[in-house]
Parts: structure tokens; C-alpha cells; sequence
């Protein structure tokens, strides 16, 4: 159960698609070192992902391997609450009451509704402008003081905050009103094709992602191609603005290897792009290996996922029922007839 004197994290990722060395790096690979000093919630947020179109079989296996992928990267769960979103009906029901103090505009000017309705032009459902809000009641629901996430997600998480104020504000003190996150280097890990986009698990070009999924070989191939700077110190392993792609790869080298990109400079310095691609590669591969043999023992242990996500999704539940039957209470729902 919580300890009350802790403070709570709670994040996130969707099941979509293969998870990223992005997703790794920005989010999922800081959530172990909370686990000591907070109350932490992690969570597989199946329904945010129903917001773009998904394969029901593709669905539930991408799930099932994120969760694994959760705990071979470290998330315990005798230490943290794991479980999936859509296990916990509250999510959904706090999402109606926050969509009500919630208004349109906040909404339509997102950067990521305005992307993915880009994107998906042909689909662009009520869900996909009210993602944030669904996500807003998530981290609400548990009195969270703090998400680990990467950049992309701060605006969101504004929303949050916001909708967390006018909330107390109208109704009296009821939400913890939470902080973003951030790690320091790896909060926007870029596109290894164009480092002003961010490396994303829907870019339609496999060489510009590395997937925790990918094998020694395609992680060489992926560097191999990455794209460096055209600048007039051509070779030169350095992290400026002017070099935003070198910067990249020296940031991933850096969260991969354990040194500090001063050290890595120091390193390459006189070696040149193809002897520094390969050890970022290697570097990558050291730490990809032993998360993907962790999550394959786990997936064939389905009776222990199971028992996981049954613990995690009792305690979920425990925790966001409080909170949601104070917040129907104040808004002047009657409490059920027991
Ligand atoms: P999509 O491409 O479908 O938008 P995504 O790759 O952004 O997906 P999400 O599930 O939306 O993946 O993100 C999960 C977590 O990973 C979030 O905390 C998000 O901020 C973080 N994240 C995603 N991409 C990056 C990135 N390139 N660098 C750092 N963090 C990232
Ligand atoms: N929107 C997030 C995923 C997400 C999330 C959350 C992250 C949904 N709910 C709560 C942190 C806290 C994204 O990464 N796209």
C-alpha cells in the first residue's frame, strides 16, 4: 500500500506500434530511479491509444509486450503500482467530469491534436481532441505530484495542471496539481533522418527510428545511415546548435554509455563520423540486449503478467475510487444507494 510521506509519479506510454529508443530514453528508462523515493504509478494507456485507428489483435499483443517491457526495464512491481488503463474504469469517468470544466479552445490549439489530425486526416475523432483530457485524468486521479515524461508531452501536462486549479478553484481543494519530469539530455531524442523532428514511433521511415525491438544488426544499419551535419567541420564529433544531428547522436551515445558528452568529445576528437557511428551503435546494442531477453522470459510467463497486472490494477483501483467519489461529491452527484 502508498506510503502517505512519499510523494506519487505517474506516467505512461501507449501501446502503439514499436516503442522507441525516444520512448526509452525520454520517459520509460528514468521511471526505475523513482522507485526508492516515491509512490509510483505506471500505467498502459490502452485507451489513449483507440484515439488513431489499431488492429483489436495487434492491440492486445502490443499491450501485453509493453507491459513486459515495463518491468524488463526496470519498473518493479513489488515497488510500483503497474497496470493497464483500461483495467480501472475510473479513468474514463473522471475524463467526463474534467471534459465539462474543459473548453474547446484548449483543445483545438494542442500541437499534437493539430499533428496527428494532419496525420490522420480521415479520422480525426472526438477522442483525438480530448486525448488530453483522458490524459489530465489519469495523472489526477492519484493525487500525482510528478510525471516523468519527454518534451512533447509538457503541453499536456499544462492542461493538466490547469484543469487541476480550475477544479479547486470552483470546487474546493481536491487534486494535487503535478510537475513535468524532465530528463536532462534525453528529453527530446531526435529523428536519426532530421534532427529537427523528433524521433517518433508513427515516422513511416524505419531508418529514422530505433526500436527497442531491433536487432544488433538493423541498430548498425539505422546509425550507419543516420544523417550528419553538412557544416565545414565535417568529421568533427562536437554538440552545437549548428550541429543538430552530431548532437543527437552524442546525447544517445551519452544515456547509452554512461559518459558525459564532454567525455565522449573527448574521445572521438580526431576520429571521425564512422568510428563514432559504430560505437554509438554498440552502445545502443549493450543496453537493447539485455531488455529484450528480460521482456521474451517474461512474456512467456503469462500466469506472473497476469498476477502483476491483477495486484496492480486492484491498488489503481483502490486509490482512484477515493478520489473520484470526493470529486463526484463535490460536484453535487448523489453517492450511490448501498
Ligand atoms: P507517436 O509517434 O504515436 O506520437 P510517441 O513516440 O510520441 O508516439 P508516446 O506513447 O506518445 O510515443 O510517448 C511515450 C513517452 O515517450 C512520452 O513520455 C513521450 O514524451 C516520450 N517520448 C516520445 N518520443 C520521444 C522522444 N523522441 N524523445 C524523448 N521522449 C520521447
Ligand atoms: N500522452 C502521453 C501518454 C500518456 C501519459 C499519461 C503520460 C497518457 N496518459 C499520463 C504521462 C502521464 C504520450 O506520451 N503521448
Amino acid at each position: 500500500m502508498a506510503d502517505e510521506s512519499k510523494q506519487t509519479v505517474f506516467s505512461g506510454v501507449q501501446p502503439t506500434g514499436k516503442i522507441t529508443l525516444g520512448n526509452y530514453l525520454g520517459a520509460i528508462k528514468n521511471w526505475g530511479a523513482l522507485q526508492q523515493r516515491y509512490n509510483c504509478i505506471y500505467c498502459v494507456v490502452d485507451l489513449h491509444s483507440l484515439t488513431v485507428t489499431q488492429l483489436p489483435a495487434e492491440l492486445r499483443k502490443n499491450t501485453l509486450d509493453l507491459v513486459a517491457l515495463y518491468i524488463a526495464c526496470g519498473i518493479d512491481p513489488q515497488l510500483s503500482t503497474l497496470f493497464i488503463q483500461s483495467h480501472v474504469p475510473q479513468h474514463a469517468e473522471l475524463c467526463w467530469i474534467l471534459d465539462t470544466i474543459c473548453y474547446v479552445g484548449e483543445l483545438s490549439r494542442m500541437t499534437q491534436f493539430k499533428e496527428k489530425s494532419r496525420k490522420h486526416a480521415d479520422n480525426i475523432n472526438a477522442g483525438l481532441m480530448n486525448y488530453p483530457v483522458l490524459m489530465a485524468s489519469d495523472i489526477l486521479l492519484y493525487q500525482t505530484n510528478l510525471v516523468p515524461v519527454g518534451k512533447d508531452q509538457v503541453q499536456h501536462l499544462e492542461l493538466a495542471r490547469n484543469l487541476a486549479q480550475r477544479f479547486n478553484a470552483r470546487y474546493s481543494d481536491t487534486f494535487a496539481v503535478p510537475e513535468a519530469l524532465l530528463s536532462k539530455t534525453g528529453n527530446s531524442i531526435k529523428s536519426l533522418q532530421d534532427p529537427s523532428a523528433k524521433m517518433s514511433k508513427s515516422d513511416p521511415n524505419d531508418n529514422a527510428v530505433i526500436c527497442l525491438t531491433d536487432d544488433a544488426d538493423t541498430v548498425v544499419r539505422k546509425l550507419r545511415r543516420a544523417v550528419t551535419d553538412s557544416d565545414s567541420s565535417f568529421n568533427c564529433v562536437r554538440h552545437a546548435a549548428d550541429k543538430p544531428a552530431v548532437s543527437n547522436l552524442l546525447n544517445i551515445y551519452s544515456l547509452t554509455s554512461g559518459e558525459t558528452v564532454a567525455q565522449a568529445e573527448k574521445r572521438f576528437e580526431g576520429k571521425g563520423y564512422g568510428v563514432f557511428k559504430q560505437a554509438v551503435a554498440d552502445a545502443v546494442i549493450a543496453v537493447l540486449q539485455p531488455i529484450q531477453a528480460r521482456q521474451k522470459q517474461l512474456l512467456a510467463d503469462k500466469a506472473y503478467l497476469e498476477s502483476v497486472l491483477k495486484t496492480g490494477a486492484d491498488n489503481a483501483r483502490y486509490i482512484a475510487a477515493k478520489t473520484l467519489s470526493k470529486v463526484y461529491r463535490k460536484v453535487g452527484l448523489i453517492a450511490p444507494i448501498r
